[in-house]
């Protein structure tokens, strides 16, 4: 059984949500980011990351891209032009959006206190509104973010929301009303009540 490692209420979210969306089983095991219990199965120590059949796969990215390509589910065909633009849809999100939540997360939990840069925070705020307007007018969000079709960038989008709000970033009308629709999909309510 695909084995997954890191805290539900991180990035191993995303994994533990398309495992539900996929309704495959797996194994939880709860730890902390370069946890000592982390660092004996995947030195680097980050989470999240998965042993399929004893094989480590780490960064969730590419443990939804390589999920989805596996069960043929919530992705599109790896060589397609729509593949293509589903990529380049989810580099956007992970440049315009979870950058900046990370580098924030950083500055406001992460880092020891003498490494903090606390006004980074609203100048990150700022870009996060600028970005969030170019990208609703570039996709505009009427039903998945990549159409008609709810896929694995729907997911890391999805999880980045929820981040930010978690980090009190506002989020305009459009991206809410999107958020609220991702989280009344069953297999999100199911991977939340791990949190
Ligand atoms: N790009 C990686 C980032 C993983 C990552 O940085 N995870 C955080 C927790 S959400 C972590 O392990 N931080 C510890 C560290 O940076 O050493 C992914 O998406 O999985």
């Amino acid at each position: 059984m695909l084995k997954v490692f890191g805290r539900v209420k991180s990035r191993a979210f995303r994994v533990v949500w398309l495992l539900e969306e996929l309704e495959i089983p797996y194994d939880l095991t709860e730890i902390a980011p370069r946890s000592e219990e982390a660092k004996k199965v995947y030195k680097n120590g980050k989470i999240p990351f998965v042993l399929d059949d004893d094989v480590l796969i780490s960064d969730s990215v590419a443990i939804l891209t390589y999920l989805s390509d596996k069960h043929k589910s919530f992705t599109e065909e790896a060589g397609s032009i729509e593949r293509a633009k589903q990529d380049s849809i989810t580099f956007r999100i992970l440049d315009e959006f979870e950058a900046l939540i990370w580098v924030a997360a950083k500055h406001s939990y992460v880092f020891s206190d003498e490494k903090k840069v606390p006004d980074i925070i609203n100048v990150l705020k700022w870009e996060f509104a600028n970005n969030q307007e170019k990208f609703i007018t570039e996709f505009p969000l009427r039903k998945n973010v990549c159409g008609e079709k709810f896929l694995i960038p729907d997911i890391l989008l999805g999880h980045c929301l929820v981040w930010a709000e978690s980090m009190n970033f506002s989020i305009c009308e459009e991206l809410i009303e999107y958020s609220n629709r991702l989280k009344e999909r069953p297999a999100y309510q199911k991977a939340y009540a791990l949190r």
